[in-house]
């Protein structure tokens, strides 16, 4: 969106929010398993659901997408306070009517941002029944309406199952040491790949929240990681099996909620990936709030991922310098903007990967023009990280920079080393012959300074 459009956007949402607030004031918080107000009434929402709010232009090649458990799911609550979203549209209960509705101001939400893609996990969009196949048949009916409003134009751009929030799933879910539990996940993943599936979902998620340990002491850590090899080679076969085209993503994260993830990292992932023998089956949805809690930035995880032809998509995100855990917060500083874009570049684009907005509203953030403002910026800020890139890449001065310090490299000897033909007599002899080598100066500042005249 161009700049002078954002501002009619912003201007128009603040005339829309202060009307909300007066004529319209928030009822029910979003599933806090209580009823609240007439809550018993979960059926047929009359009219819309986001009132005022216009439909927004935006270019679709950056494939952007809404994930339906923040925006739809996230309550505001956080350890020490109660949720602070009420939606209009929630009573307050966990129903298969309350689903429904909720689908249906997804898919108003969705038409408005013109955003095409959405995420979901299983028990995110429908409740969970008394047994499973009572949860299957709840999510297909959910399933039914999603399939209904996505239209022609509409599709999932990942599905996934949700494996951390009940208590069956405390030890984990593919690295659970209950065989039962063990049994249950692969079920409940086999239903998940196949309704993403039958929704045209060009991916599938593996985020292993609790595909980890609290301690050493009490865990085979090497039988829990085959064990999990075994999980994603069932899940590759019934992928084949079921006729999915679409590219399996495991999403690393280090930890939260357990101490330690098994997928820690985009260089942990790609080495299991690679121990296992299936490395060419998966791709990563790196995320960049996950990359931070790492350690690494979420600059360098995309190109691990990338230079190891892993990088399939990316939960954009980002989290705060200051708090220690996960915010996932939308993403808006620009200048780390434009590092993702520059890798998203060099990786060809995304596709059929794409940007999730991994991402929700501040507690404090309650009204729903906030939901679309977020996710305006956020797609903006991508956008102009973009543009950046394109501006790096026609100024050609960094690129130059970088190719100039690897110069040396760039002859006979140095072709040789790369081709793995130099052994170290040769070598030892060139370093007889030349004596005590230059050495360049790296150029930081200046590297710097060029990036900051692209912003
Ligand atoms: C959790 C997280 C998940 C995955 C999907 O940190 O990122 O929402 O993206 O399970
Ligand atoms: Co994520």
């Amino acid at each position: 969106m161009e700049g002078w459009k954002l501002l009619l956007f912003l201007f128009y949402l603040n005339l829309v929010s202060f009307t909300l607030i007066v004529a319209d004031p928030p009822k029910c918080p979003v599933n806090i398993g209580t009823e609240c107000g007439d809550g018993h009434d979960s059926g047929e929402w009359k009219g819309e659901f986001f009132p005022g709010i216009p439909n927004i232009k935006y270019e679709d090649w950056m494939r952007f997408s809404v994930a339906f458990w923040h925006t739809f799911r996230g309550t505001g609550g956080d350890p020490f306070g109660a949720p602070t979203k009420m939606w209009p549209w929630e009573d307050g209960t966990n129903s298969l009517a309350m689903a429904k509705r909720r689908m249906r101001a997804n898919f108003e939400f969705l038409e408005k941002l013109g955003v095409d893609r959405w995420c979901f996990h299983d028990r995110d969009i429908a409740p969970d029944g008394n047994t499973l196949q009572e949860s299957n048949s709840n999510l297909d009916e959910v399933v039914a309406l999603a399939k209904e409003l996505q239209g022609k134009k509409i599709r999932p751009l990942w599905g996934t199952a949700q494996l951390f929030m009940h208590p069956r799933y405390m030890h984990g879910g593919a690295t659970s040491p209950d065989l039962g539990v063990y049994a249950y996940a692969a079920a409940q993943v086999k239903k998940a790949m196949e309704v993403t599936h039958y929704l045209g979902g060009e991916n599938y998620v593996f985020w292993g929240g609790r595909e980890g340990y609290q301690t050493l002491l009490n865990t085979d850590m090497e039988r829990e990681l085959d064990h999990m090899a075994r999980f994603f080679e069932a899940s590759i076969a019934y992928k084949k099996k079921i006729g999915f085209n679409g590219t399996l993503l495991i999403e690393p994260k280090p930890q939260e909620p357990t101490k330690h993830q098994y997928d820690w990292d985009a260089a942990t992932a790609a080495n299991f990936l690679r121990k296992y023998g299936f490395i060419d089956e998966f791709k990563l949805n790196i995320e960049c709030n996950h990359a931070t809690l790492s350690g690494h930035s979420c600059h360098h995880e995309l190109e691990t991922a990338r230079i190891n032809g892993l990088l399939g998509n990316i939960d954009a995100n980002t989290g705060d310098p200051q708090i220690g855990w996960d915010t996932d917060q939308f993403l808006m500083d620009i200048g780390e903007a434009t590092l993702v874009m520059l890798s998203v570049v060099r990786n060809g684009g995304l596709a059929p990967g794409g940007f999730n907005f991994d991402a929700k509203l501040r507690r404090e953030s309650t009204y729903i023009d906030d939901l679309f403002i977020a996710h305006v910026a956020g797609m903006d800020t991508l956008a102009r990280g973009l543009r950046n890139v394109a501006k790096l890449i026609e100024d050609g001065s960094l690129a130059k920079l970088v190719q100039k310090r690897y110069q040396s490299f760039d002859t006979d000897l140095g072709a040789e080393v790369e081709a793995g033909k130099a052994n170290f007599e040769l070598l030892e002899r060139k370093a007889m012959e030349w004596g005590e080598p230059e050495v360049l100066s790296a150029k930081q500042e200046l590297a710097e300074m060029i990036f900051q005249s692209a912003m």
